[in-house]
């Protein structure tokens, strides 16, 4: 019955709507139709399939099941089903052209202000309209982190821009130990919070060390030039056939030039800034990394503990900083720059413990597979995440420079193959803490 607050609520709905929007616009009007029908990868779709994904997901959710409207487009959901069609055979299907899939998605955003417009959000609990709002803002923003990855991957000259990051800076000692114990994890309460992140429940680890910031490039070329990618015993037996056959040398978008290397970004190419996190390495680059370094990865509840527990009074905290939404003075998030800052970079990011750069810049590999918390519900449906539970899929947390907060939390759960390196990904290490060293 408070009916300013549910006006608010409808206020934010719309203004994150119409920012995911802005940013779906970016990202295709960016490049020319050529490009935003042509295949740039066969790990991706065309940049063209993903708009009309996008336009399609609102259909779907807000249009025809919120809404209870006639469809827009009832003929073409089965072109848009992610599971329907492999992303490497997209490009042959008749999908909507570029005019025809803007069209379309601003006929559903029109009719999506409507519902909006008429849906009662008061009470918000899981189930009612405001959840299928902020889950379809969570799927476009979703999907333009996957149409920037789709950039990076594109050949060409730049068409995006962006302020450099900041600069870093001092980060203390390079470890920091996390106590032993009980803490909560995954949220029952956030009301944007998806399936895979809920309930909230104890979840206890041993005392670890974990990495006051993500695995710098510099760090990592060590690891390359000291034979780190020829030597079979910093990798696991299935990353160290992939690596084989894959014939990883170095991190993909690295190149040598003479004896200085360089990266490139979105059709920019610069000596490697030896400070920012390390990107578009998989799940095996980064656990032979920590192998080579002595250390592991962290799994996922270790994760989660260094990013939420505060030690102080026991309460997990919503981000590593404290309860407030993420700006730009916390974390490199929302696209807002192009590439990952360098360490130090976010001192007023930092957790109680002092863990730096936790949430954004790249989003972090852990060594947990992908699986529901117990007491998980499948909610809305089984193929947002349920299907992908099991042990083919990693666990990867924090977000990257590309993830928008929007769809970000510090329980947010990510997940990919253990080969991919399209997506922004790097990592951090960890290491059981011996009993002196944790007394
Ligand atoms: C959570 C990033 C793994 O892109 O496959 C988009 C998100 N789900 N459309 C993906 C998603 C449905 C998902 N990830
Ligand atoms: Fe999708």
């Amino acid at each position: 019955p408070d009916r300013a607050a549910a006006e608010r609520l409808r206020d934010h709905v719309a203004a994150q709507l119409t920012r995911a929007r802005d940013r779906s616009r970016l990202l295709t009007e960016a490049v020319d139709d050529h490009d935003l029908v042509r295949q740039h990868s066969k790990l991706m779709s065309p940049l063209v399939w993903d708009l009309a994904h996008i336009g399609n997901q609102e259909e779907l959710w807000l249009v025809r099941d919120v809404g209870g409207r006639e469809p827009v487009r009832a003929d073409i959901d089965e072109l848009y089903d992610a599971f329907k069609h492999a992303r490497s055979t997209r490009p042959e299907l008749p999908l909507l052209g570029p005019d025809e899939a803007r069209r379309y998605v601003t006929e559903v955003r029109d009719k999506v202000f409507d519902v909006l417009e008429r849906t009662p959000l008061e009470g918000s609990r899981l189930v009612d309209g405001a959840f299928a709002f902020g889950m379809i803002v969570q799927h476009e923003q979703q999907h333009d982190e996957t149409m920037l990855a789709t950039h990076q991957l594109r050949v060409g000259d730049p068409v995006l821009d962006a302020p450099p990051p900041p600069p870093g800076g001092p980060v203390g000692p390079a470890e920091v130990l996390v106590p032993g114990g009980p803490f909560t994890m995954g949220t029952s309460t956030e009301a944007w919070a998806l399936d895979n992140e809920r309930p909230a429940h104890l979840a206890s680890t041993d005392p670890f060390f974990i990495d006051t910031t993500p695995v710098t490039n510099g760090a990592y070329l060590e690891f390359v030039a000291d034979g780190g990618y020829a030597d079979q015993r910093w990798w696991s037996e299935e990353g160290w056939a992939h690596a084989r056959k894959a014939g990883l040398v170095a991190p993909r978008f690295w190149e040598r030039h003479g004896d200085r290397w360089h990266r490139t970004a979105f059709g920019v190419t610069a000596p490697l800034d030896p400070d920012q996190p390390v990107v578009h390495v998989c799940y095996h680059e980064a656990d032979a990394y920590a192998r080579w370094a002595g250390k592991r990865l962290p799994t996922e509840v270790e994760w989660e503990k260094a990013a939420r527990f505060d030690p102080a009074t026991g309460r997990s905290r919503r981000y590593p900083w404290g309860d407030e939404e993420p700006t730009g003075r916390h974390a490199n998030l929302g696209q807002r720059h192009l590439s990952p800052a360098p360490v130090g970079a976010y001192p007023a990011g930092a957790s109680p413990l002092g863990v730096h750069q936790l949430i954004g810049d790249v989003w972090e590999w852990t060594s947990s597979d992908f699986r529901g918390y117990t007491g998980f519900e499948v909610f809305p449906y089984a193929e947002y995440s349920q299907v992908f539970f099991g042990p083919d899929h990693k666990v990867l947390r924090g977000g990257s420079f590309g993830t928008d907060p929007a769809a970000l939390r510090a329980t947010f759960r990510n997940w990919d193959y253990p080969i991919r390196r399209q997506i922004f990904a790097g990592f951090r290490c960890a290491r059981d803490a011996s009993r002196d060293e944790s007394a």
